[in-house]
């Protein structure tokens, strides 16, 4: 790859895939409207995350991906995008972003921006033209189908978040897709005028100085064109996307935005892959295919889905987890996997995966030893360093997510008693990841403003907070940022060779990395009571969540061994 003339002032290393930089970098997830707010309107903004660069620099991220900031009606929070080369007002302007850019490249640190080109919003002008006809510039920038014989929609998908995946338009005569919400018309990818336009879009924020995208539902731009039928199903089938993901002509369009975008720049690329299994990872992810170089997997997020899918107080079976995050380590070879827990979808890891009463900081540190010790880049999610959990809101009302919505609406529709609807809306919404950053634990805001924040803030951050846990050598905080550095300093953590060890023990996941002179076995306990170590390893502790160490695991103890030949 040629580094971009606007190649970012980061060192760029021009390097096989064995020594890409993005192999050892960890990246941290800002979502814009709730991490800093800068001019108290309330809503967090670029001047405000360009005032916090110090405290990511001090957790040791290389890479900020930035989800959407672009104008938006915000359907559904920026991810419906009405003009893909601006920025929306409510951040700030086009010039805060380059500012913010040069701060975060002064510290070396790369920004990554959110590339939504599945869709886009029904108000950006490409939507309001191909609407009006059927031969305009604009008429087949989209998915339109004539109805069925009997006037219904042209099949039976769902959208995500909830009802049928069509709408009807009278001056076309005609339905348009959209997987998600109406207000987020699915591009049509066959026409390469639109393709065109996206990666005409992409060199505008490239050349800018912006070093990689994150790509939104990237599995679902290939459609197949005869539509068929997906039994109906929507938001909570594992299987939802069967109908809509991983097209025929997917990898055909990805390489092509490879060679004619991105193989011009020195990027990180990492792609949102619904439905895709460990197998068809390769075909993203392996270098010689020159696509993508890490793709978000959703298996490991389904393990415990219900009835309602997400929405449900089932906790993730260990041996399902265990199975599930080692096949990603063992089939993705000479590819590249994301490492992730939370998102800005996702409910906090800590309440999901681990112990958010007595054991919260104990079980977010050994979720974060699990994970920052296998073999991929490791994505950091906003307030996940700090050990947040999941938010309780009084009210169904004060849910502001459409998906989220959506659920409450459906299961009440399906007769659930409110007391199930709402232990399934604070156990799964994601919400529960987009209350304001709390920076301190003064109220009613915690320094995220000094107005009242665009959502409800978690009351936790009277005692759950950036200045606690920067006050506190044994925070989650400190933690994590020995895990970042490890990372930067420990080859066998970017090469080593995968194993999962002790498959079957029912409440520890063991695993040891191996490389040519070093050998890492991290142990992490899932239990919240003492049980045995598992087996006896050689080597010194380099990291662990307790001071002492026995031969007994404390509750939710982790420890990370190294041998050295
Ligand atoms: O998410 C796609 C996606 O898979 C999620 O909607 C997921 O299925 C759902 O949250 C599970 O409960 C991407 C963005 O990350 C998400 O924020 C957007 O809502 C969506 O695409 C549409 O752009
Ligand atoms: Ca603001």
């Amino acid at each position: 790859m040629t580094a971009s003339n606007n190649a970012s002032p980061v060192q760029t290393v021009q390097s096989s895939s064995a020594d890409k930089w993005w192999k050892k970098s960890v990246v941290y997830q800002v979502y814009p409207q709730s991490f800093q707010d800068s001019n108290n309107d309330g809503i967090g903004d670029l001047q405000g995350l360009r005032s916090r660069l110090d405290y990511i620099q001090n957790l040791g991220a290389d890479v900020i991906w930035l989800n959407p900031i672009y104008k938006s009606p915000l359907v559904d929070n920026g991810y419906d995008i009405s003009d893909y080369k601006s920025i929306n007002p409510i951040y700030g302007t086009l010039d805060d972003f380059k500012a913010l850019l040069a701060d975060a490249h002064a510290r070396g640190i790369r920004i990554v921006m959110d590339l939504v080109v599945n869709h886009t919003s029904s108000q950006h002008e490409w939507f309001i033209e191909s609407c009006k006809s059927k031969d305009n510039p604009y008429s087949d920038y989209y998915i339109w189908k004539d109805p069925k014989p009997d006037g219904s929609a042209p099949n039976d998908w769902g959208s995500t978040f909830g009802g049928p995946a069509w709408d009807y338009v009278p001056e076309r005569g005609q339905y348009y897709l959209h997987c998600f919400a109406k207000e987020q018309p699915d591009l049509n990818w066959e026409n390469e005028e639109v393709r065109q336009a996206v990666y005409d879009q992409m060199r505008f924020w490239l050349d800018m100085g912006v070093d990689g995208f994150r790509m939104d539902v990237i599995s679902l731009i290939s459609k197949r064109m005869e539509f068929p039928d997906n039994n109906g199903q929507y938001a909570y089938a594992k299987s939802y996307y069967a109908g809509c993901s991983n097209g025929p002509r997917l990898h055909e369009f990805l390489h092509e935005m490879n060679e004619q975008v991105l193989s011009h720049y020195d990027t990180i690329t990492v792609g949102e892959t619904p439905n895709t299994t460990s197998k068809q990872a390769l075909l993203f992810t392996a270098p010689e295919r020159e696509e993508l170089d890490m793709i978000f997997q959703f298996e490991h997020m389904h393990l415990d889905y219900g009835k309602y899918g997400k929405f449900s107080t089932n906790r993730v079976a260990l041996h399902d987890l265990k199975e599930n995050l080692s096949k990603w380590q063992i089939d993705l070879k000479d590819g590249w996997n994301s490492l992730y827990w939370d998102n800005h979808d996702q409910p906090r890891a800590v309440s999901r995966f681990g112990n958010d009463g007595k054991y919260r900081k104990e079980s977010a540190k050994m979720l974060g030893m699990l994970l920052h010790g296998m073999k991929g880049t490791p994505y950091v999610f906003q307030g996940e360093e700090l050990g947040m959990k999941n938010v309780a809101f009084e009210s169904l009302d004060d849910y502001q997510d459409i998906e989220t919505k959506f659920v409450i609406e459906d299961m009440r529709s399906k007769g659930e008693s409110e007391e199930e609807i709402e232990a399934c809306i604070h156990a799964a919404s994601r919400d529960n990841a987009r209350t304001p950053m709390p920076w301190n634990g003064e109220g009613p805001y915690f320094g995220f403003s000094k107005a009242k924040p665009w959502i409800n803030v978690n009351p936790d951050s009277t005692h759950i907070n950036v200045e606690e846990s920067l006050e506190d050598p044994d925070s989650v905080f400190y933690f994590y940022k020995k895990l970042i550095e490890l990372r930067k300093t420990l080859p066998v953590l970017v090469d080593g060779n995968y194993e999962l060890l002790d498959a079957d023990n029912p409440d520890v996941f063991s695993y040891k990395r191996t490389n040519g002179n070093q050998e890492l076995t991290v142990i992490c306990s899932f239990a919240d009571h003492e049980v045995p170590v598992p087996f006896q390893t050689d080597g010194k502790i380099i990291l662990s969540n307790y001071q002492e160490h026995s031969d007994t695991l404390s509750p939710y103890e982790a420890r990370m061994i190294l041998s050295e030949k």
